[in-house]
């Protein structure tokens, strides 16, 4: 049992010992009210009873099967939502979250899928695990638009925190109503008799983790959009089915050249299929830029405006 830490709390204590039970249990919702240290009283009373008396007063009342079914019915519900959309996109990086975002804001019905656990792909790490980023002139105003802090490192260059930058990205897609569906991998697209890109086959991460022979689930999307970054995976899928798609892959380091060129790359490749970020870069064989994230943003920017155009919005 904790001591008394001063005599006042002693004399509390004792004084509480031979009041009544209505006016002790009066004296802690008092106490409680005026946010005072319960342990300490406790201390002093130095009465088993009293003891145990006040710390049930303390306890909450929790159902471990509510919070269980809270989680299921609403993620359930929530996938069940998102079954048909109107735009899909793959991968949480820097040009899959700030395309999520703006769709979202447009009104666009959006599901964003994540392989890993975490959102923010690349971002995180910044440059070589210091979590900064670089953002050139051209991009600053989207650093302005999601309200994410940056200096002027030299002109034209202004750093900001990458933890900070995919914490205000993710969090102006949740505002902007985008559903995520983290731990979820596509493996697979669904291509019909139009010819487009109508669908999306996705699977459970741990499930591909452990090689399971588990069948997949499939959602409609009007339009998909890459944002696989450097792997560009779907528009890799759809090559390997024979699709009319070529992935050249990424090129050398050219920071210039990689930033100045994404937005040309940054299209519809495929009927249904947009890319944006390193996806787009490693479809048209261009150059990687490194840990500057000016082009992710307006990448992202750019596949927001052609899928709001393709579905007239
Ligand atoms: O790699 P990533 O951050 O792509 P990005 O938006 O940004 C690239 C930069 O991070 C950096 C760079 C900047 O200059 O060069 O590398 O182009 O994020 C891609 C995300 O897609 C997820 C992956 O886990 C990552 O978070 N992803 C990849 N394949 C799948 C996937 C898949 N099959 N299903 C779901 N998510």
């Amino acid at each position: 049992m904790v001591r008394p830490k001063s005599r006042v709390h002693f004399m509390v204590g004792y004084m509480l010992c031979r009041a009544d039970i209505k006016s002790f249990v009066d004296i802690i919702l008092n106490l409680r009210a005026q946010n005072r240290n319960l342990t300490a009283f406790r201390g002093a009373c130095r009465c088993p009873y009293l003891y145990r008396a006040s710390y049930s007063i303390r306890a909450m009342t929790l159902n471990e099967v509510t919070i269980s079914r809270a989680i299921l019915e609403e993620q359930h519900r929530a996938l069940i939502d998102h079954l048909e959309v109107e735009a899909a996109v793959i991968g949480g990086g820097p040009s899959g979250l700030t395309c999520a975002a703006l769709l979202g804001e447009r009104g666009i019905r959006c599901a964003l899928i994540e392989k890993k656990l975490s959102i923010g792909g690349g971002m995180w790490g910044g440059g070589m695990m210091f979590p900064r980023i670089v953002v050139q002139e051209e991009a600053k105003r989207l650093l302005d638009r999601f309200e994410v802090t940056f200096h002027e490192f030299e002109k034209g260059y202004y750093v900001a925190k990458s933890v900070e930058a995919v914490a205000k990205l993710t969090a102006a897609a949740c505002d902007a109503g985008v559903e995520f569906f983290n731990l979820v991998t596509v493996e697979d697209v669904m291509v019909r008799g139009d010819g487009r890109v109508g669908g999306l086959v996705i699977n459970w991460t741990p499930v591909e983790m452990a090689g399971l022979h588990v069948d997949p689930l499939t959602i409609a999307c009007t339009c998909t959009v890459d944002a696989t970054g450097h792997d560009a995976m779907i528009a890799r899928m759809i090559e390997r089915k024979g699709g009319n798609l070529k992935v050249k892959g990424e090129s050398f380091m050219w920071a210039e050249r990689a930033e100045s060129r994404i937005l040309e790359h940054t299209k519809e490749v495929y009927p249904g299929l947009f890319v944006t970020g390193m996806a787009a870069n490693a479809v048209a064989g261009e150059c990687r830029m490194g840990p500057i994230f000016g082009g992710m943003l307006l990448s992202g920017e750019r596949a927001a405006d052609l899928v709001a155009k393709a579905l007239a919005r």
